[in-house]
């Protein structure tokens, strides 16, 4: 399995909620490695950009007004197989639908109001790190326990 780097946001309604430091833990116990972290409220251009693919839907304006209404984590995660293994973290769109277990079906009920978002692939990935951090804000770094982290 490939390392790789995917990006995850922490929605409006997660920060506004209380819930930053249970979705990190999450990651972090899974043993994702953090290589970029910020909050910030995001423009309506930025907004526009990452849901570019749904613009003609109804819910394009609802949900870009959402996403800017407030402050967003935003955070890059390293690791073997990271892209589809976030996913699985967060579960299902549709948080009724969604495991429990996972981040929506643990902590979310409403498809408006889904707590987190992941990439969907690799290229979605790669384009949403660029829109998101700047080159200088994602991190090299190795954890000091990392021989304990590998297959022998
Ligand atoms: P995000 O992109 O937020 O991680 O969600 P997903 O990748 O899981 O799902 P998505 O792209 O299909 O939806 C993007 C975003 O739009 C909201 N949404 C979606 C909504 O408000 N109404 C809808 O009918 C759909 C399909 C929720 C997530």
């Amino acid at each position: 399995m490939a390392t790789e780097i995917t990006f995850v946001a922490i929605k409006p309604d997660g920060v506004q909620r209380g819930l930053v430091g249970e979705i990190l833990s999450r990651f972090e116990r899974k043993g994702f490695k953090l290589v970029g972290l910020k909050q910030l409220t995001p423009t309506k251009e930025l907004a526009e950009k990452h849901y570019g693919v749904h613009r003609e839907r109804p819910f394009f304006d609802g949900l870009v007004e959402f996403i800017t209404s407030g402050p967003v984590v935003a955070m890059a995660w390293e690791g073997d197989g990271v892209i589809a293994s976030a996913r699985k973290l967060i579960g299902a769109t549709k948080p009724l639908e969604a495991d429990p277990g996972t981040i929506r079906g643990d902590l979310a009920i409403n498809i408006g109001r889904n707590v987190i978002h992941g990439s969907d692939g690799p290229q979605t990935a790669q384009f949403e790190l660029g829109l998101w951090f700047q080159p200088s804000e994602l991190n090299q770094w190795d954890p000091s326990d990392q021989i304990w982290r590998v297959e022998p």
